[in-house]
This record gives C-alpha cells, sequence and structure tokens, in this order.
C-alpha cells in the first residue's frame, strides 16, 4: 500500500451512514473515494456524495455512490479532499488539478473538512507549491498584470500548448509568491482583483488532515 492509499482508506472513517459527503479531487482523495465505495457495498454503507470535479463524479458515477447538485444538498456533513500543501496550521494550497473553485465551494458548506495527503505536502510554511487562482478567459492578460502587481510571478497555465480550461470554462494561473506570510491575507487580496474567481489558498477550513508517511498515518487537527 503506498501512502497516499494508507492516508485516502484512513480518512474514509470520517463517513458515517446518513452523511452528505463532499467528495475532493486527486490520486489521493481517489483512494478515499474507492473505500467508501467497498464500504457501500461490503458494509451497507448509505451515503450521499456531492463531486467537486468532472473527473471525481466519472468516478463515483463507476462506483454506484449516488450523487446530488450542491446546491439540492448543503449543508454537507464532511468533505474529504486532497491539497498541494498543508501547514501544522492547516493552511492549504490546493487546485493543482485545477478543481479549487469547486473545492472551495462544497468545503465551505461542509461542517467539516478533512485533507488526504502524503507526507511530501506537509510543510512548515506555503509557498514552494505555486498558488493557483483561477480567473475569468475573457480580458485574462490584464487579470494576469493585476495578480502580478501583488507581488508573484503569474503563469497561465497549459497543457500541450493550450491553456488548461477548468469545469468552470475558466483559466488558471500558477502565481510564485515564494514563501507566504500571511496566507489569508493574500487570499483576501487577490479575490479583490477585477477578473480574478477564487485562489487556491484554503485558509481557517480545514479541521483535520490524515497525512502518510514511512511512520504510517498521522492525524494533524
Ligand atoms: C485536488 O487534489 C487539488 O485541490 C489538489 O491540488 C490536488 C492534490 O492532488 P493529489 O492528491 O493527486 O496529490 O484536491
Amino acid at each position: 500500500m503506498n501512502f497516499k492509499q494508507a492516508a485516502g482508506i484512513q480518512a474514509a472513517e470520517a463517513v458515517a451512514s446518513g452523511m452528505k459527503v463532499g467528495l475532493g479531487t486527486g490520486s489521493t482523495v481517489y483512494y478515499t473515494i474507492l473505500e467508501l465505495g467497498r464500504r457501500m457495498k461490503e458494509e451497507g454503507l448509505r451515503f450521499t456524495g456531492v463531486p467537486t470535479s468532472d473527473a471525481t463524479e466519472k468516478l463515483a458515477l463507476e462506483l454506484g455512490i449516488p450523487l446530488a447538485e450542491l446546491s439540492e444538498l448543503e449543508p454537507l456533513d464532511v468533505t474529504i479532499d486532497g491539497a498541494d500543501e498543508v501547514t501544522p496550521e492547516l493552511a492549504l494550497i490546493k487546485g493543482g488539478g485545477a478543481a479549487h473553485f469547486r473545492e472551495k465551494m462544497v468545503a465551505a458548506v461542509s461542517k467539516r473538512l478533512v485533507i488526504v495527503a502524503d507526507e511530501s505536502k506537509a510543510v512548515g510554511k506555503l509557498g514552494a507549491f505555486t498558488v493557483p487562482v483561477e480567473i475569468a478567459a475573457y480580458g485574462w492578460r490584464s487579470t494576469a498584470r493585476r495578480v502580478e502587481a501583488a507581488g508573484c510571478r503569474a503563469v497561465r497555465r497549459e497543457r500541450d500548448g493550450q491553456p488548461v480550461v477548468t469545469d468552470n470554462g475558466n483559466y488558471v494561473l500558477d502565481c510564485d509568491f515564494g514563501l507566504i506570510e500571511e496566507p489569508g491575507a493574500l487570499d483576501r487580496e487577490l479575490k479583490g482583483l477585477l477578473g480574478v474567481l477564487e485562489t487556491g489558498l484554503f485558509v481557517g477550513m480545514a479541521d483535520a488532515a490524515y497525512i502518510a508517511g514511512p511512520e504510517g498515518v498521522r492525524v494533524l487537527r
């Protein structure tokens, strides 16, 4: 079993029958979703899921997990999701998978947010990983200038030479701010810029993080 699998499987313990569950995106929470599907089939676990991306929706449907729209089901009992960086204070950088807008929307209406990661994501301070910022495609260059004026180098995320388009039809800037002293303040500053939809800075939102490494899985709370 690899570290992502260990963290993902253990975090599934946060889900009990009857719960409304936000299902995150990425290769770590993938194992959580597989485990929930197993418990559904083998142990009679019953819950309803809200996927945070098209990829997660596809996986959940394949597993036969009952799904609902966020606005029909909120508030949720718990959301389980991955992260690109997590600090001891549970501040996060998310959005490596370009799903952070829906992930933040789902997390914001969940009673608990549980993060799953391997040790490589555990950092003392956020910022080694660039901050994903979702922006409107229209006028993106002017928005990128406004974001860079906040003190970073911003690069539009591309794949095979084409801009990555999110599930919401927007672009993503990957922004290098260096190590970030006040991630909450930076999140608020970026959110105030014309053309910015959402940042991958999740501050004061996570309630626990299951982090797996050579010594096993530790739970930050
Ligand atoms: C998604 O999963 C993103 O918000 C986050 O960036 C990514 C982490 O991916 P992985 O678990 O594959 O490392 O939730």
